[in-house]
């Protein structure tokens, strides 16, 4: 099947390079987005995210005419949805953001469209993004009414791509495809082919919904198994660092590291879409949640016991975005465990984090942003939250005479 035209509804983090990549393929695509400063930031050929390599490959499609972003949808031969699915306080997901593109997808239907989700989603979310499109357009036909012969086919494909490596991972790595029916799932193979040299490997939407969840939950009990080692280990006076590369030396033990915390906006959110499911057998999961959500807290007690020795501590915190390399500060531990030290007035603050300009409003009148260097010198206390590339070359005798908090190993791994 032929796709003229793609329209791609939400210019976020997934959104954009999976336009950038079709673009890049010389397909015509149309990125919708409800904020005017995205879409008018990506139509100068400019980029709103920090990303390697995607802003060259933006400014080329925009330049060559192959993209275009607007905030209201237009026809095209295939709709991807790549929305942000959060979730509620009560840890229930929310399909609010789902629900609105799909809602605004509607009008500009015809027969023989292809609507694909892309966002993280729990599982059923495929089959309500065909209601809502079945209920705003009675005169179409969709796949949960008639089955392989609808007008309209749908899928879930979910995005899988490593933020600081999109680029890269978006082209090579493979791609779960589940359609509402078998049709569905081919004809969204045919539309992910156009860039992605993985394989697309097919199956029913429930299960693409699932497996999504599963990969990060995978990883988020495997660290919380290496955050609850860290805390044991401590209490033991045994380095975690040392004990995890010695075990990992079994060819069948393969250990993560442990950190602060787990942030980011998949690891620390998606499992609770599984246990919101099936809360009574969820149970494994549910505690991953918890220990990792817990260590900001250990972490700050650490802090805690450390300036204690102090009278009036220069605390300086390297790193606030969810891990190393990125800007992204989205469900940061780092930032957590800044606002509380902050909160409690243990000392002065300072923040060094490389890959931002200014600090997040929460902190900007708390703590001080200053560079490496500069946070070196005056600290008296170096709490490493980040083990952003910048701190993980730090001249290790800069650090001498000073009581350091290296909650990422990143002072010990490579010395
Ligand atoms: N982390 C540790 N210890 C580790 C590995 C990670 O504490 O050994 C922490 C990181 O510091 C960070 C968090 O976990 O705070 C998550 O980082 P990550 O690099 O593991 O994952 P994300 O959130 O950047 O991206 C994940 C990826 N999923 C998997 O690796 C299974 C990515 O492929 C997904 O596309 C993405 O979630 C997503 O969008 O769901």
């Amino acid at each position: 099947m032929k796709f003229e035209t793609i329209s791609i509804f939400g210019l976020g983090y997934i959104g954009l390079p999976t336009a950038a990549a079709f673009a890049g393929r010389k397909t015509k695509v149309i990125g919708v987005d409800v904020s005017q400063q995205v879409v008018d930031t990506i139509n100068r050929g400019e980029i709103h995210i920090v990303e390697p390599e995607l802003d060259l490959l933006v400014n080329a499609a925009v330049t060559q005419g192959f993209l275009r972003a607007t905030r209201d949808a237009e026809p095209a031969d295939a709709f991807l949805i790549a929305v942000p699915t959060p979730f509620t306080d009560g840890n229930r997901p929310d399909l609010s953001y789902v629900e609105a593109a799909s809602r605004a997808i509607a009008p500009v239907l015809k027969k023989g469209d292809l609507v694909v989700l892309e966002s993280t989603s729990p599982v059923g979310a495929t089959e309500k993004v065909a209601q809502w499109l079945a209920e705003d357009r009675p005169d179409l036909s969709f796949p949960q009414q008639v089955g392989e012969s609808s007008d309209i086919r749908v899928a879930h494909c979910p995005e899988r791509v490593l933020p600081g490596k999109v680029v890269h991972e978006l082209v090579q790595n493979d791609r779960v495809i589940g359609g509402l029916t078998r049709r569905c799932a081919e004809v969204a193979r045919d539309l992910y082919q156009t860039f992605v040299q993985g394989e697309c490997i097919l199956t029913d939407a429930r299960t693409a919904e699932m497996c999504k969840l599963t990969e990060n939950s995978f990883r988020d009990v495997n660290i919380a198994f290496a955050n609850e080692l860290s805390m044991i280990a401590e209490k033991l006076d045994i380095n975690v660092w040392d004990l995890i590369r010695l075990a990992n030396r079994h060819p069948r033990v393969s250990i993560l590291q442990p950190g602060p915390g787990v942030g980011g906006h998949c690891i620390a959110v998606d499992p609770w879409f599984i246990v919101d499911s099936a809360p009574e057998e969820a149970r494994l999961i549910r505690t991953a949640r918890v220990v990792n959500d817990d260590k900001p807290r250990y972490v700050v007690g650490r802090i805690q016991r450390v300036a204690s020795r102090f009278k009036e501590p220069v605390i300086a915190c390297l790193g606030l975005a969810f891990k190393a390399d990125i800007d992204d500060l989205r469900e940061s531990p780092a930032i957590e465990i800044v606002e509380e030290l902050a909160s409690q007035s243990l000392g002065h603050i300072l923040v060094v984090e490389p890959n931002i300009g200014e600090l997040p409003q929460s902190l900007a009148q708390h703590v001080e942003l200053c560079d490496t260097a500069d946070a070196l010198n005056r600290a008296d206390i170096v709490a490493l939250l980040v083990d952003h590339r910048e701190f993980r070359s730090i001249d290790l005798r800069k650090l001498h005479e000073k009581a350091v908090v290296d909650t990422r190993g990143a002072f010990h791994a490579a010395r």
